[in-house]
């Protein structure tokens, strides 16, 4: 593929190693194509989904479905007058589709050679992984604070939440310092649980991609 064409692409979707980002964005293209038994192997270099968000409106999202969080409720407020403000000039319509970029986790190193254009960042963490937890924050704040990536929307996908021993959303939160972060961060960062094999959040993951 078009290395020039890859590193344009202004949704891109990051996180560790195995922490489901191959199966989240597969299960968001075609949501019958995961379940308990589907293996991905690792991820070496780049993929991209294509996910096709016109018949995957908000409302049609599980009703009982958790709301998505968003952390920073000062630049939350200021967005939602923002969002008035564009409403009488003239707001722009939602995605219908939109392409998003995966680089592997074993490519964290070069992660920053994708920037350029991107202007909404997926980060995935595994929420059944300990010992990956703690190095997951890590990167996720090379990431907040990376020059080029100050206006991006972030989501924060804590994945696979259909395990029973997962760590529940706080414990995530806190062992990825999320509280600490956010009084530091000038990015809007929106705080989804998900999995990709009960689809837990997907209701939250279509709104959020739909913006534009
Ligand atoms: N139960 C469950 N397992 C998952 C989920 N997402 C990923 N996995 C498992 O985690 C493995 C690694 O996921 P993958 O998407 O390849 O991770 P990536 O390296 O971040 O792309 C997969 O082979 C699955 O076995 C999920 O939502 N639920
Ligand atoms: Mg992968």
């Amino acid at each position: 593929m078009d290395a020039s064409f890859v590193s344009q692409m202004s949704c891109i979707c990051v996180g560790p190693k195995r922490a489901g980002k191959t199966h989240l964005l597969k299960a968001l293209e075609n949501p019958d194509c995961i379940d308990e038994t589907t293996y991905s192997m690792p991820t070496n270099g780049t993929n991209i989904f294509t996910i096709n968000l016109s018949t995957r409106l908000p409302n049609a999202a599980n009703p009982t479905e958790k709301k998505q969080t968003d952390l920073n409720d000062e630049k939350n407020s200021n967005e939602v007058s923002g969002a008035t403000e564009l409403k009488n000039k003239r707001p722009k319509a939602p995605l219908k589709c939109i392409r998003v970029l995966e680089i592997g986790g074993a490519m964290a190193p070069l992660w920053r050679q994708y920037y350029e254009k991107v202007s909404k960042i997926i980060y995935v963490v595994d929420t059944s992984n300990l010992c990956q937890i703690s190095a997951a924050g890590v990167l996720l704040y090379s990431i907040l604070a990376e020059p080029r990536l100050q206006r991006c929307r972030i989501l924060l996908v804590l994945a696979k939440m259909d395990y029973a021993y997962r760590q529940m959303r706080n414990e995530a939160l806190l062992m990825l310092q999320i509280s600490k972060l956010q009084k530091e961060i000038r990015q809007q960062l929106t705080i989804v649980e998900a999995s990709a094999v009960s689809h837990v959040g997907f209701g939250a993951i279509y709104a959020w991609l739909q913006i534009p």
